[in-house]
């Protein structure tokens, strides 16, 4: 793979708008990343590896628990910097930057939010440090866009709940210590509750023959009769809006990390296009170049704008689920878009490892999936305009 020579694009100043620390926050996590992912992820994706020894990097620059209090081992962090951490971790790869949002916002944040102050002290300090890793188990393999279907259930049996069912595609899954699931009651409530690996009857088959986000390990959760101390069971909040509410802090941050794989992608295909000549002229001189060029600058300007005026509806507590919806869903597109654009910018070149182009495209393949599909987060966004829900 090329040197990472990667210049941050800002056309609209936003620099201005960040404070001193959110300026230390990022620029902390974009060293880190030129540092110890750029040189590496290629490889790790082509063999289709996680780099398991970038997780003490990741909790050293605060990507575990951004916005967790300090008491529990977070950085303490406000929105916009949490948002920074994961745009630089997904210039990188997407696939590193799904690690963090998973570890943070979809096993940190419901022990944090849900769980019990035992809990909060058990788990959250070990997470925040990278000694434990976990995975969110929501999706089933009948059950995706509509968790509200899922099959997975448990029952109280003397001090313990026996836990069956089956959860697929979940990131980190294979090399998780504990699992945040998603499980009906015997009444059909919904709860989560915290698997630890090596309970017996639970196993965590490895996903194989990914063509995206291959430098990250998604993997299957199976409970087979799992028996689950009573006191692993996150008491504090239950029913659909438990997980749902994780979604929408994992789903800001992706909308803040598709802007890093889109700005990796411009900035290479601008650099390049300063360089190769054709025709005796370097190829930024022909206007098919310039309007790919000026069109992935636009959208990248307009998605900093969206993000950042998301995240301080968010430090706010103001941003709704809806308006996450709308960031997570254009920025996504937009980050695939130029990948897209950016790739044939590069010609021949543009399909090889030797640049990061097209692994941000594959990756942005599941982005644009996971997390609610493109099409759902529409379905937010039209329900909540027209107060009519198109979903079912
Ligand atoms: P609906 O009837 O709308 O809602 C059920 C209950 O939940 C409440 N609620 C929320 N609460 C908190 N936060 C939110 N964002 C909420 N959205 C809804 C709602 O008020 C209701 O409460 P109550 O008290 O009335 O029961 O539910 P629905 O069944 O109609 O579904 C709505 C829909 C389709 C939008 C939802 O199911 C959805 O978002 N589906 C997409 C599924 C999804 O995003 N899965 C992601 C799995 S995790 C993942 O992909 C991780 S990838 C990580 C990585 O690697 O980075
Ligand atoms: P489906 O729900 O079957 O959707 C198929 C198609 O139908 C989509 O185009 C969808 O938009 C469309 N569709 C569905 N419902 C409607 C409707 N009502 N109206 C119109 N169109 C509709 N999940 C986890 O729980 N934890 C994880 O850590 C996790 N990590 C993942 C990692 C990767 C690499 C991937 C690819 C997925 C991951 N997921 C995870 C799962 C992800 O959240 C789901 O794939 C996603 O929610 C979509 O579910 P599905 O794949 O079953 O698609």
């Amino acid at each position: 793979m090329k040197p990472d020579l990667f210049t941050a694009p800002d056309y609209y100043q936003i620099d201005d708008l960040l404070s001193e620390e959110h300026k230390l926050v990022r620029n902390a996590a974009r060293d880190w990343v030129k540092k110890d992912v750029s040189p590496i992820i290629e490889e790790y994706a082509q063999q289709a590896k996680f780099p398991k020894q970038i997780i003490g990097g990741l909790a050293e620059i605060g990507a575990f628990g951004p916005y967790i209090p300090q008491e529990y081992g977070g950085a303490g962090l406000d929105q916009i910097s949490y948002g920074l951490i994961m745009q630089e971790i997904e210039r990188g790869d997407s696939g590193v930057r799904s690690t963090a949002s998973v570890q943070s916002s979809l096993v940190m944040y419901p022990i944090w939010k849900y769980g019990t102050e035992e809990q909060r002290k058990k788990f959250l300090p070990k997470l925040a440090s990278g000694e434990f890793v976990g995975c969110f188990g929501l999706t089933e393999p009948n059950h995706g866009s509509n968790p509200g279907g899922m099959e997975t259930k448990f029952k109280e049996e003397g001090d313990y709940y026996i836990l069956n069912g089956a959860k697929l595609w979940i990131s980190n899954a294979p090399f998780a210590d504990i699992a945040i699931v998603w499980a009906k009651n015997e009444e059909g409530r919904i709860h989560g509750l915290i698997v630890e690996r090596g309970m017996e009857g639970f196993s965590t088959p490895e996903t194989h023959n990914k063509w995206s986000l291959r430098a990250s390990a998604t993997g299957e959760l199976i409970f087979n009769n799992v028996k689950i101390p009573k006191e692993n069971l996150l008491p504090n909040k239950s029913g659909l809006g438990a997980p749902l509410g994780c979604l929408d802090s994992a789903r800001y941050g992706i909308a803040w990390g598709a802007i890093g794989a889109a700005m990796d992608c411009y900035d290479t295909a601008l650099r390049y296009a300063k360089e190769r000549i054709q025709f005796g002229k370097p190829i930024a001189a022909y206007q098919l170049q310039q309007k790919k060029l000026a069109e992935m600058i636009t959208e990248i300007t307009k998605a900093q704008l969206l993000a950042f005026r998301l995240g301080q509806l968010k430090n706010e507590g103001k941003a709704t689920t809806a308006q996450i919806s709308m960031a997570k869903r254009n920025n996504v597109d937009m980050a695939l878009n130029i990948a897209r654009e950016a790739r044939q910018v590069l010609g021949a070149m543009g399909i090889t490892g030797e640049y990061s182009i097209m692994r941000h495209m594959m990756n942005l393949e599941s982005v644009i999936t996971y997390e609610g599909t493109h099409d759902i987060h529409l379905l937010i966004t039209g329900l909540d305009i027209t107060g009519e829900q198109a979903f079912k």
